[in-house]
């Protein structure tokens, strides 16, 4: 009896898993089940070594800016959804290439329980993982749990068919299983592979296409809602300096602001159920409600939030008007015993991070936020509550906060253990978003004058100084917009003095204290990205 080969396994798997990884992305997107390849992925960055993943995504930013893409972090989660996609169909080809080796050598095992066999192990190793994830979903996990199961076991119970086909189509002796088939329906392999292949390219596209347009009419939904940046002028509408034509938003708008975070399914946190858990070092453990927390009273702060894989000039930092509690109104509440250094911030997503109560305690604006531009945070940014620490880079800095441990010392956040900065704290940073060729301004000194552009930033401690240069010529001051706070980016402008030619310029800027911008380049593994950022015309 000829049982077919190994090789078709992994053609067959992949045949099957095409349209099963179609069906947990429609399924997803249409009631909010899990789609199992993110969270097999998801689960894979967890576990494998930090040096190796900071590598991935090192490879991943650079191929993207190469790319020319705009949104570095929405390539980025493509990119990651793709990786997901691949390696579970990698995964399913390998299944294939076991169950077809394995039946080759039992024959005496039938195709259709071995299929079946082979579902249920995938289904209950997935669970584990899923479970082992913890993070929230949008149904309720029995039903998750149930979904998951059966639609693996339909896979494996569809693989174990194809097997006994493809084993019938062969022209050799009925297996047990198949006895009894008319003859004239034993298709031959080909055949019959060509027509599973048509099968499962028509789910799979069918699935792909239905997905991806329920997803854009929930983004427009999105979009709708009011913000507060909407019908309020800026604190700093006044100020003198007008930004050049071309610098970006001095508020980013909640669509533009970048997105990272280790998840390529966004953590779906239930409002009525979630409460912030605080235990430890306390004297009474406690659990409070949004409510509870938007109770105290509000404080409301312009942030530049900026991560620290962010390249010198890259897209990965962005300006809202935040909005929460500060940790020194909640402190008290909290009745810390005696001893307690450190707060460990725990998050949906099984991320994590330590904060020194002497950072709070020492700046006002540590803050625990739930709202953006006036809206709730964006199930993306981190519903329903964040934190804020000034001067830090985002890696600090935990969304979907579910408990705060109080401890009596420090530990390694997420990302330290995987071999970033301990400190993470936001360099010094500046940037050309523009140099307004089409704006030529003729003062009356009768020269000509093009408007040069863009932001500066250096965390908590303010820019106090940027300077332009064309070429190799000297450093010249620009002028400072008032920035939105003291945490916030600065827009700075510069009107050169057109000369023509092919020319480059480069910016550098001064923190609030003087100390200049590392000019020297690094890249931003470990500590953030260091260096001047330039830009180079023809005029
Ligand atoms: N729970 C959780 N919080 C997180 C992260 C994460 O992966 N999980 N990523 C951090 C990083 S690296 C950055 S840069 C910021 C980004 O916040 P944003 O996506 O809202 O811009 O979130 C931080 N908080
Ligand atoms: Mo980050």
């Amino acid at each position: 009896m000829a049982r077919p080969s190994s090789a078709t396994g992994v053609l067959v798997g992949a045949l099957l898993t095409a349209p099963l990884i179609a069906l947990f992305f429609v399924a997803g997107r249409l009631f909010g089940l899990p789609v199992v390849p993110f969270d097999l992925f998801d689960w894979l960055t967890r576990i494998l070594p930090g040096g190796l993943v900071t590598l991935g995504i090192d490879a991943m930013v650079k191929a993207i800016r190469a790319v020319g893409s705009t949104g570095t972090d929405v390539a980025a989660k493509l990119v990651e959804q793709g990786m997901a996609v691949a390696a579970m169909l990698v995964a399913g080809m390998l299944a294939g290439a076991l169950l077809f080796a394995f039946l080759r050598s039992a024959k005496r095992v039938g195709s259709r329980p071995a299929g079946l066999a082979a579902g249920a192990v995938a289904a209950l190793a997935v669970l584990l993982i899923t479970a082992g994830l913890g993070r929230p979903t949008r149904v309720a996990p029995a039903i998750a749990a149930v979904w998951t199961a059966l639609a693996f076991l339909a896979w494996g119970a569809t693989l174990g068919w194809a097997h006994l086909r493809l084993t019938e189509a062969a022209g050799a002796p009925a297996t047990p299983e198949g006895e009894g088939r008319d003859p004239v329906e034993r298709v031959s392999r080909r055949r019959f592979i060509v027509r599973l292949g048509g099968a499962a390219a028509t789910i799979t596209v069918a699935g792909a296409a239905v997905g991806a347009v329920v997803g854009t009419r929930r983004r427009g939904l999105v979009a709708s809602r009011r913000a507060w940046s909407a019908d309020h002028p800026l604190p700093n509408a006044g100020a003198g300096v007008e930004p050049a034509p071309g610098t970006r938003d001095e508020l980013t708008s909640l669509e533009d602001h970048y997105r990272i975070d280790i998840n390529t399914t966004v953590p779906a946190v239930d409002e009525a159920s979630w409460r912030l858990r605080v235990g430890g070092l306390v004297e009474r453990p406690v659990e409070l409600t949004l409510r509870q927390l938007m109770d105290y009273e509000p404080l409301h702060q312009f942030v530049t939030l900026a991560c620290i894989s962010n390249p010198v000039g890259g897209s990965l930092i962005g300006t809202t008007r935040w909005t929460g509690v500060s940790l020194q109104r909640v402190l008290p509440d909290l009745k810390l015993k005696p001893g307690a250094t450190h707060l460990k911030l725990t998050a949906a997503d099984g991320f994590y991070e330590v904060v020194a109560l002497e950072t709070v305690r020492a700046d006002e604006r540590a803050m625990l936020a739930y709202a953006w531009d006036g809206l709730p945070l964006e199930p993306k940014h981190g519903f329903p509550l964040r934190i804020y620490i000034p001067d830090l880079y985002g890696m600090k800095q935990p969304k979907w906060i579910q408990s705060i441990d109080v401890l009596d010392h420090w530990e390694e956040g997420y990302w330290v253990e995987r071999g970033w900065d301990r400190t993470a704290r936001m360099k010094a940073t500046s940037v050309i978003d523009t140099v307004s060729v089409n704006m030529m301004l003729s003062k009356a000194d009768a020269t000509t004058r093009i408007p040069i552009g863009g932001i500066a930033h250096a965390g908590a401690r303010g820019v106090s100084r940027v300077e332009v240069r064309m070429d190799d010529g000297p450093w010249t001051e620009a002028k400072l917009r008032a920035p939105l706070s003291g945490t916030t980016w600065v827009l700075w402008r510069y009107d050169w003095a057109f000369v023509p030619g092919n020319h480059k310029f480069t910016v550098r800027c001064y923190e609030g204290q003087g100390a200049a911008q590392i000019a020297e380049p690094a890249p931003p593994h470990p500590s953030g990205a260091s260096g001047l950022h330039s830009k180079s015309l023809m005029l």
